[in-house]
């Protein structure tokens, strides 16, 4: 547009160099005195009349005086009109060469208009598609602001409702798992109270005492129970389980096996002291069921069977319900100064003299290893056992379950590991051993029983 407005000040310019050209010959006032006009301002045809002409004019004017019109039908023009032509003639040769250039710059300004118009078509192209661009984009610009509302109002929903409303769940959640775990630490506190006591037990206790299970049933205490037990004056009475039924009663229970619920894979001190349950009430009122126990104290078992004669019953129950025993007149346990050595004598019973002749499949040195009689106690922190001894890698105690009377090993295992069901594999076992409560004479070393007790009482010389 520019280069146009240039153009068509260099072209109005032309026509004024022009016009001043013009005016620089005779005035436009004196030009035509009888009020005749050119038809098209005269340029045309001065422009269009022949050279030739104008020397057949000058002859006609030589002829008539004056000179002819440029158009025969016109008639021959007077001296001052021939004088006006000369004029117009002179002034065309002078404009010619104007006119010349301006075709040229039209020419040029016609090419440069149609390069400028070509150039406004492609830009009106060009803008038209900016525009579409710009709408697509703002169509795509619209779609995503719609997203990211509908993102921010479901994000905005989730931090104002959605997650307060979980947090407040896990607060309660949280809560109720506090308050279990206070529970629990509750328990756990009164439990570890209690364990504090060895062998505590919370029923009643018994109206009757007694020297011994056997001096309680003299004093009215028949039936099978906890009672409290006090050997002399001198010490402390106890509670102990009396089973007062087997072979006429009088029994106090030293050992017992019947469900698992007891780990007897311990430490000596928990067997210098005594660990377990002595008895249970299931609703009677009093302590009528034993529990799984251990009593193995200085100044209980061994001080009993130092008093006088005492002899032992071992009973044993396998999981089909068959039982066995195994009686011992004479049953004596030193004190922990000489780690508890056991003495056995005089066996009676159904479950094959373990303690004294040890294992009946095995003969010569295999079997002497497998006799416990002379033994001295054993747990998985103190070997005392007859298995290489000095090498503490070489424990009895710590590869069969439990605290025993080990020479190398066992014959028998009454505080074993549990295996429900009887049958075990050494697989199962933790070490490949016969681990579980093993009778070797009755069962075998892969027969785990599914109970087992051990009982003491005076031994009176039956007459
Ligand atoms: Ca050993």
């Amino acid at each position: 547009i520019k280069l146009r407005f240039l153009l068509c000040q260099c072209v109005v310019g032309a026509f004024a160099q022009s016009d001043y050209d013009e005016d620089d010959g005779t005035p436009k006032e004196i030009l035509d005195p009888r009020g005749h006009r050119p038809v098209s301002r005269g340029h045309e045809i001065l422009y269009a009349a022949p050279v030739g002409k104008l020397v057949q004019e000058k002859e006609e004017l030589l002829e008539s005086g004056g000179c002819n019109h440029m158009s025969e039908k016109m008639g021959v023009l007077c001296p001052t009109g021939c004088e006006l032509k000369k004029t117009l003639q002179k002034q065309e040769r002078n404009v010619r060469p104007t006119v010349d250039q301006l075709k040229r710059s039209v020419d040029e300004l016609t090419q440069s208009t149609n390069s400028i118009y070509g150039y406004v078509l492609d830009m009106t192209a060009e803008v038209a598609q900016r525009q579409r661009v710009s709408e697509g984009n703002g169509l795509l610009v619209d779609q995503y602001t719609d997203s990211l509302e509908t993102q921010h109002a479901y994000i905005k929903d989730a931090v104002d409702v959605t997650f307060p409303q979980n947090i407040k769940i896990l607060q309660g959640v949280l809560e109720k798992i506090r308050e279990k775990i206070q529970r629990l630490e509750k328990a756990i506190t009164t439990q570890r109270a209690k364990c504090q006591m060895p062998c505590k037990v919370s029923c009643l206790i018994p109206v009757v005492s007694g020297k011994e299970c056997e001096d309680v049933i003299c004093k009215g205490g028949e039936e099978s129970q906890m009672y409290l037990k006090r050997p002399d004056p001198l010490s402390l009475p106890y509670k102990v389980f009396c089973d007062q039924t087997s072979k006429n009663g009088g029994w106090v229970l030293i050992q017992n096996r019947m469900d698992g619920s007891v780990d007897f894979g311990r430490r000596w001190d928990d067997y210098r002291r005594c660990f377990g349950n002595i008895a249970f009430d299931v609703g009677k009122g009093h302590c009528q069921t034993p529990g799984e126990l251990q009593l193995l104290r200085n100044d209980r078992i061994s001080q009993l069977t130092k008093m006088g004669p005492t002899e032992l019953l071992v009973e044993m129950e396998d999981w089909s319900g068959s039982k066995v025993y195994a009686q011992y007149e004479q049953f004596t346990v030193q004190g922990e100064a000489t780690n508890y050595i056991l003495a056995a004598g005089r066996y009676s019973g159904t479950a094959e003299n373990t303690f004294l002749d040890g294992t009946k499949e095995l003969f010569g040195e295999n079997r002497t290893m497998t006799i416990h009689n002379g033994m001295m106690f054993s747990t998985y922190d103190r070997d005392n056992d007859k298995r290489i001894p000095g090498d503490p890698s070489k424990q009895c105690s710590s590869e069969d379950g439990g605290g025993w009377w080990y020479n190398r090993c066992h014959s028998c295992n009454p505080n074993g590991r549990y295996y429900w069901g009887g049958a075990y594999t050494k697989y199962m076992a933790k070490h490949g051993t016969d681990d579980g409560i093993v009778w070797m004479n009755w069962k075998g070393s892969w027969y785990s029983l599914k109970s087992i007790s051990m009982k003491i009482r005076p031994f009176f010389k039956q007459l």
